[in-house]
């Protein structure tokens, strides 16, 4: 079960978006959550914040209740336990519909999506269903990532990129926008990829509706608190799904099919 504290208020929202809702994923990112929401409530007013935290051992549902106390802008998703970061979205996006937002910001609390880059994709989300903040498009780049990292980065995009035939330079990014009516369009709710791979199946699926994706630059920066939830688990469950994404559009009695974007009622892998 999951239980929602903070004051739901009617915002005013960012112009030609509408109300706009961050959901920040935490789990044990006591310091981070902080951090993070300070600099959003700073960098952009206009949003509100949805903190979606899976029971952190490390007390950060209590630390995000802090936050939401003081601010009416701040609300909490308490969840019973970690289960991905994929159903923590799932569950915050599910919150935004019920509660009447227009669009949903993905961002982590860790401060590798910069908030003070958020206008920026804000504006670009005027004309667009899917913005992904982009490291891999022309003006994007990572600072302080080892060179592993931006290698798996790297060759993991162009294998998607390759694999499904589609158009996105960073489709395992997390710094995204969409506007709710386009993730319904997505079926969001039958979406169970967890790690990098919820990310790509979010592009899959927009990709496949026909729906408008456009990619802004932006500068991610390594985290400098807490630590990573990033594991091999993770990387080769994005491995094998792209392949059986790929495969099934190939070979539909796989699972998949080969009516694809544009089609009213795509068969989601
Ligand atoms: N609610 C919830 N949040 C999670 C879970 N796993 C990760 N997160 C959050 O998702 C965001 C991204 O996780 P990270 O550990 O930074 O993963 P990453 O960005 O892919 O890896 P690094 O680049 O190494 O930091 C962070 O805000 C995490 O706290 C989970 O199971 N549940
Ligand atoms: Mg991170």
């Amino acid at each position: 079960m999951s239980e929602v504290t903070g004051a739901v208020e009617r915002t005013a929202g960012y112009p030609g978006v509408g109300r706009v809702l961050v959901v920040i994923p935490t789990y044990n990112e006591a310091e981070n959550v902080v951090i993070i929401t300070e600099r959003l409530r700073q960098a952009v007013p206009a949003v509100e914040i949805l903190i979606a935290d899976d029971n952190s051992p490390d007390g950060t549902g209590a630390v995000a209740d802090r936050l939401a106390a003081a601010d009416e802008y701040v609300h909490v998703l308490h969840r019973s336990g970690k289960q991905g970061l994929g159903a923590a979205y799932v569950a915050g996006f599910r919150w935004a519909r019920e509660h009447g937002y227009d669009a949903v910001v993905e961002m982590d609390a860790d401060g590798s999506h910069a908030p003070e880059e958020l206008t920026r994709l804000l504006d670009a989300a005027r004309d667009a269903d899917v913005v992904i903040g982009s490291r891999w498009t022309s003006g994007g780049e990572v600072v302080n990532w080892p060179w592993h990292r931006q290698l798996l980065s790297r060759g993991g995009n162009l294998y998607t990129r390759v694999a499904l035939g589609m158009p996105v330079s960073d489709a395992t990014g997390g710094y995204r926008i969409y506007r709710v009516p386009a993730l319904d369009k997505m079926d969001f709710e039958s979406v169970t990829s967890q790690g990098y791979s919820f990310q790509v199946e979010l592009s899959w699926r927009a990709h496949r509706a026909g729906l408008r994706t456009v990619e802004v630059p932006i500068t991610f920066a390594e985290r400098e608190h807490g630590t990573s939830k990033m594991s091999p688990l993770i990387v080769g469950e994005a491995l094998w799904r792209v392949t059986l994404w790929c495969l099934s559009e190939r070979r539909p009695g796989l699972g998949g099919s080969r009516r694809g974007y544009g089609d009213s009622t795509p068969r989601w892998p």
